[in-house]
Formats: C-alpha cells, sequence, structure tokens
C-alpha cells in the first residue's frame, strides 16, 4: 500500500524549492558533442578508453558552481554519478571505471556534495540505469553503442549480475556519502523496465538507507509517460515525481481524479546535456525566467541542465545566463519558493503563482494605460505591492478601467516601460 502521508510529508522540501541545477558531467566532456557521443557515434569501447586516460579537470571547483547555483535562486542541483557511458565519478569498489583511476585522482561526487551543502542546497545523484561500458548489459537489441559492431553477440552475458553491480552502486552511494536529497534513475525503455530493474528490491533498498529520499519516476517510466505516481494507486517503484524532459506540461500534471502530481521539467540552457563545444544556441535568461514562472504556475518544478567542460567549467555562457536569473530572482523569488499553481485561469498578459492568502500576477506583457489583473476584484484586496520593493500600487479607477468590472487595473509605472522588462512581480494580498 503506498503511503499518502509520507509521500506529502518528504515532499514538501520539493514542492517549496521549485528550482534546482542538472549538472552532466563525465568524460564525454573531451570529445564535447554531448553525453551520447559514445552511441550517437557509436564508438567502440577501446576509442573511447583514451577519454578516461585524459580526463583531468584541472579547473574543477565544485564551491564556485555552488555558487553559481546559490546566486541563481536555485535551492537544490543532481549531478551524474554514472551516466550511460559507464563512467563514475565517484570512488565505487565495484568498478575501476571511475575518477579515482584518472588524473582526477579524486571522488569528484563526494567533492560536489560537501560544496553544494556547505551553501545550504540540497543534493541529489542521476544514475543510469543503462551502462554501455559493463560486459553484461545487453549489447545487442537494445540501446548499445557496439550493437551494430560485426559478430556482436550477447552469450556469456549475464544480465542478473549486471543488476548485482548497479544495486551495489546504488547502495554505495546511499551509505557512503551521507544524506542524499533525491535520487534521479534513468531510464525505462521497451522491456526495459520495472521489475527488469528489480525495481522493487531497488526502492525498497534506498528507502531503507535514505529513508528521506526523493526518487525520481524513471525506474518504471521515460521522459514519455508518466507511470503511476500520476495514477490513484503507484507501484512501490513509481518514484515520486514526473521528470518531463524539454517540455513544460502545458496544463500541468493530474491523476485521473484530479491531484496534483509533482513534476520537474528538466530543460537545457543549450541544446545538449553534456558539454557540446559548437553548440553555441543557448536560450536567453529573460526565456528561462518566464519558463520558471511558467513551471510554477502549473504546479512544477524546473530543472536546469548545465554541462561542464573537460576542465572542470560551467561554460561562461550559462555562467552569465544564472548570473542573470539571479538578478530577477533577488526581487522576486518570493513568488517561487512556496508557491503553486493559482486556481484562476492563465492571464493573457502573464502568469499567476500562489502561496496561501498571497498571490503574485507576474505581468510578462507591458499594455496602454493600467495594468489589467484578471481574475482579481478590488473589493476582495486587501493591497496590491509591488513585489521588487514594497511599494504600494493604486487602483486605477478612470472611466476606461469602469468598463471592465471584472478586472482589477493597477498603476504600475510613471512611463511606458515596466520596472522589470522581463517580469514584473505584483503581490496581491486577499482579504480574509
Ligand atoms: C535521458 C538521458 O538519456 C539524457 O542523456 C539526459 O541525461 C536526460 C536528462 O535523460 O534522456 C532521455 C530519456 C528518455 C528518452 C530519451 C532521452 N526516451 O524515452 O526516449
Amino acid at each position: 500500500m503506498f503511503d499518502w502521508k509520507a509521500y506529502e510529508k518528504r515532499m514538501k522540501w520539493f514542492q517549496h524549492d521549485r528550482f534546482g541545477m542538472f549538472i552532466h558531467w563525465g568524460i564525454y566532456s573531451i570529445p564535447a558533442r554531448g553525453e551520447w557521443v559514445r552511441n550517437t557515434e557509436q564508438i567502440p569501447e577501446k576509442d573511447y578508453m583514451p577519454f578516461f586516460e585524459e580526463f583531468d579537470p584541472v579547473d574543477f571547483d565544485p564551491k564556485a558552481w555552488a555558487k553559481a547555483a546559490k546566486n541563481a535562486g536555485m535551492k537544490y542541483a543532481v549531478l551524474t554519478a554514472k551516466h550511460h557511458d559507464g563512467f563514475c565519478l565517484f570512488d565505487s569498489e565495484l568498478t575501476d571505471y571511475k575518477a579515482t583511476n584518472t588524473k582526477a585522482g579524486r571522488d569528484l561526487v563526494r567533492e560536489f556534495l560537501d560544496a553544494f551543502r556547505a551553501e545550504g542546497l540540497r543534493v541529489g545523484l542521476y544514475y543510469s540505469l543503462l551502462d554501455w561500458h559493463h560486459p553484461d548489459y545487453p549489447h545487442c537489441g537494445t540501446i548499445h553503442p557496439e550493437k551494430n559492431l560485426p559478430g556482436m553477440t550477447d552469450e556469456g552475458r549475464d544480465f542478473n549480475r549486471y543488476l548485482e553491480y548497479m544495486h551495489g552502486q546504488v547502495r554505495e552511494l546511499c551509505t557512503n556519502y551521507g544524506k542524499i536529497d533525491i535520487m534521479w534513475f534513468d531510464f525505462s525503455y521497451d522491456d526495459m523496465t520495472g521489475e527488469k530493474w528489480k525495481a522493487t528490491e531497488l526502492t525498497r533498498m534506498v528507502r531503507s538507507l535514505q529513508p528521506d529520499i526523493i526518487l525520481d519516476n524513471r525506474l518504471e517510466a521515460s521522459g514519455s509517460g508518466f507511470g503511476s505516481i500520476a495514477t490513484e494507486h503507484p507501484s512501490e517503484y513509481s518514484g515520486d515525481f514526473t521528470s518531463p524532459e524539454q517540455i513544460i506540461p502545458p496544463y500541468g500534471i493530474r491523476s485521473e481524479t484530479g491531484r496534483s502530481v509533482p513534476w520537474e521539467a528538466c530543460i537545457t540552457m543549450n541544446k545538449n546535456w553534456g558539454y557540446a563545444a559548437k553548440d553555441k544556441d543557448f536560450k536567453s535568461a529573460d526565456l528561462i525566467i518566464h519558463k520558471l514562472v511558467d513551471c510554477v504556475s502549473k504546479g512544477g518544478n524546473m530543472l536546469l541542465n548545465v554541462g561542464p567542460d573537460a576542465r572542470g567549467r560551467i561554460p561562461q555562457e550559462s555562467l552569465a545566463i544564472l548570473a542573470q536569473i539571479g538578478e530577477w530572482m533577488k526581487d522576486n523569488s518570493a513568488s517561487i519558493y512556496g508557491c503553486a499553481a493559482a486556481e484562476l485561469p492563465k492571464p493573457e498578459n502573464g502568469r499567476i503563482t500562489q502561496n496561501g492568502k498571497k498571490y503574485y500576477y507576474h505581468v510578462m506583457e507591458n499594455s496602454i494605460g493600467g495594468i489589467p489583473l484578471y481574475g482579481f476584484h478590488a473589493e476582495d484586496v486587501k493591497k496590491v505591492r509591488l513585489l521588487a520593493d514594497g511599494s504600494e500600487l493604486k487602483y486605477e479607477d478612470a472611466w476606461w478601467a469602469q468598463n471592465y468590472p471584472d478586472i482589477l487595473f493597477v498603476h504600475i509605472s510613471d512611463t511606458a516601460e515596466l520596472p522589470n522588462a522581463i517580469d514584473t512581480v505584483v503581490e496581491i494580498e486577499l482579504k480574509a
């Protein structure tokens, strides 16, 4: 039986914090064509090995990463402890294919955890269910870089041995590193799903070692399909939140009975998760701020990705975007943290988030004259303030406003510009 009470309790911080950093980092930062490079280019093991020999992130400074996340207003971070290529950033006893055996010579997961915790951020680890390095992971008829090599066969491969390895590594991560706030498994596909991973056993083990941990839904689902956490009868391995990838669910996510299902949209800043040297197609900070607000206005979180390079540096473009987001967050984070979807329709000039009696009207489009706050009525409202400085916003009661008794018009600016061109947040407090 799914314990809804315990579920609600462990999800509290996650649904309060709303904004986190995803970090995709591994030896694939050397070829620098994304974290799937070994598969997309069908690179055999021996041709990928040089990157392992070469990996030497001399500029790795997890404290600087943590500061960048914190200053952007992020509250948690999730790092790839192991991605599909099988390379481990942590010092696993179960493999030699790990950071400690590279020139880095250290447990990079531990350093990440220490640095982010020191900034007061919560910490999560991404762990790939797929493994292109382990000899017992099926190479044929599955997602594997060597599946098309001539004569490739799965003879002698023992998937149970892989599961022992995989479960063993997850046990290490849940045992040796203190409190882990999120475990982000990735991902299920075709018949590689649920009990194929021995998911009940795995979930029980994780929860017994880390009683408060939050799990994503990908032991059961993938980016598409929400899995049973979006139903009233979650399986034991449903995980705790759905993980829409590169999309913000247009209407949020609800179960059949209308229960709002926790979700976290994971989003790249450019087009790749792992470092891609030539991918300069970065989204603007303005767009990302709008989309963060969009997520919260639909009851979800945003996990925004960075892909540090081979030297261990978060790309300049990403740092600049994070800094700009931080500027906006400094004035407006009260409209993000602790907020959820407002039970009001999406207005045409922005979004609305809500925290109890307080509504945050995100004005993303300027108007001529007064700014219309759709869905609010002067007689229900206790006060209206500009969130950024707490200043009073007067209502307009000009003759043109009186034609629209269903809309509260406020006077925000004496010029034709809004105080914050990206998103000017108006705080509306209702009477009791
Ligand atoms: C997965 C990873 O493959 C990817 O590298 C990245 O880590 C991202 C956050 O998660 O992306 C997926 C997951 C599922 C599918 C495709 C990409 N799918 O179901 O097709």
